[in-house]
């Protein structure tokens, strides 16, 4: 990468693709609006809450104070660079467009790689989410913490305590109303349900589920939203984790399915009533979120 390239990089839309699209996409965000803005990727990048990642914001808060704002161009590409290394690290060279479709079952659709060109962008905007409302482990209904921690943002939220499941229009921790949803969020989940054959999918909740090493989800049903005609839109992002889909009855043995960070799944039709969790999360480091992953599951609960 040579210095010259970059204001011509980053006006650009390249020709590689959905991958090269996000690069372009995310620094053009903070060539837009200036300091403020870069600062904010890199904190996206380094994903504050979520722990490690090898972008530290740091490392661009120096960069934005030691050079200055005269040092744009300067600051662009060494973030450029942040980006570049950090995608390559999870992205095959070449590819990601078009990310195959798979069906796993009636109704059920894996989307590979479906998320990851904006992978970026949704870790800001959820950024933003978890700074007015945290991630949290939740109790269930039999007193026990959850090892999931979790929030969510959209009109109304899925809360778990003592006295059991529910959704609700407010965050029972701020005792205001959950954030919007972003509408990134919205609009891949729509685009997600029709690649799956659902066509006008509009969820009005976001669960955020954040695993850390060791943390798991037994075997449950989603069955607490009003709308069960629509699907649950399921975005995997950071750390691989095993899915265990099932089936109706919990006894039947579930199918173990390896999600990884960008992969999409729509749940749908007669899969959406099926038992599912996850595996104990295995350690690992991320290079976008480091010892963690981050479950986005759009729903339409009312
Ligand atoms: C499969 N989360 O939060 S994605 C959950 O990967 C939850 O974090 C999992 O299950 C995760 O409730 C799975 C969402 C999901 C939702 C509904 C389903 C998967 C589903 C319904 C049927 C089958
Ligand atoms: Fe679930």
């Amino acid at each position: 990468m040579t210095a010259s390239a970059v204001p011509q990089d980053l006006d650009q839309t390249g020709p590689n693709g959905d991958h090269h699209i996000a690069r372009v996409d995310a620094v053009h965000h903070g060539e837009l609006a200036g300091a403020a803005q870069l600062a904010e990727i890199g904190w996206a990048l380094h994903a504050n809450g979520f722990h490690g990642g090898i972008a530290q914001p740091i490392n661009l808060l120096q960069i934005m104070s030691a050079e200055g704002l005269d040092r744009r161009a300067e600051a662009l590409l060494r973030l450029k660079f942040l980006v570049d290394v950090t995608l390559e690290l999870f992205a095959p060279a070449d590819t990601t467009p078009a990310a195959g479709s798979e069906r796993l079952a009636p109704g059920a659709v894996l989307l590979r790689a479906f998320a990851a060109p904006q992978a970026v962008a949704l870790l800001q905007d959820l950024q933003e989410v978890t700074a007015r409302s945290p991630l949290r482990c939740m109790t269930t209904r039999g007193g026990h913490r959850m090892s999931v921690a979790m929030s969510n943002c959209g009109t109304t939220g899925w809360v778990s305590d003592s006295t059991g499941y529910r959704y609700d229009a407010i965050d029972p921790l701020t005792a205001a109303c959950w954030p919007a949803m972003p509408a990134r969020f919205r609009e891949l989940a729509a685009a997600a349900a029709e690649a799956a054959g659902f066509r006008g999918f509009l969820p009005d909740a976001c669960l955020i589920s954040r695993y850390e090493p060791g943390a798991r989800l037994s075997l449950h049903q989603d069955k607490d939203e009003s709308d069960l005609d629509s699907p649950i839109v399921s975005i995997s992002l950071g750390l691989p984790a095993v899915f265990l889909f099932g089936g109706h009855h919990r006894a039947e043995r579930p199918r173990r399915l390896p999600l990884a960070h960008g992969d999409v799944v729509v749940w749908g039709g007669p899969s959406r009533l099926r038992f599912h969790g996850v595996s104990p999360l295995g350690d690992g480091e991320h290079p976008l979120l480091g010892r963690c992953r981050v479950n986005l599951s759009l729903r339409k609960a009312r």
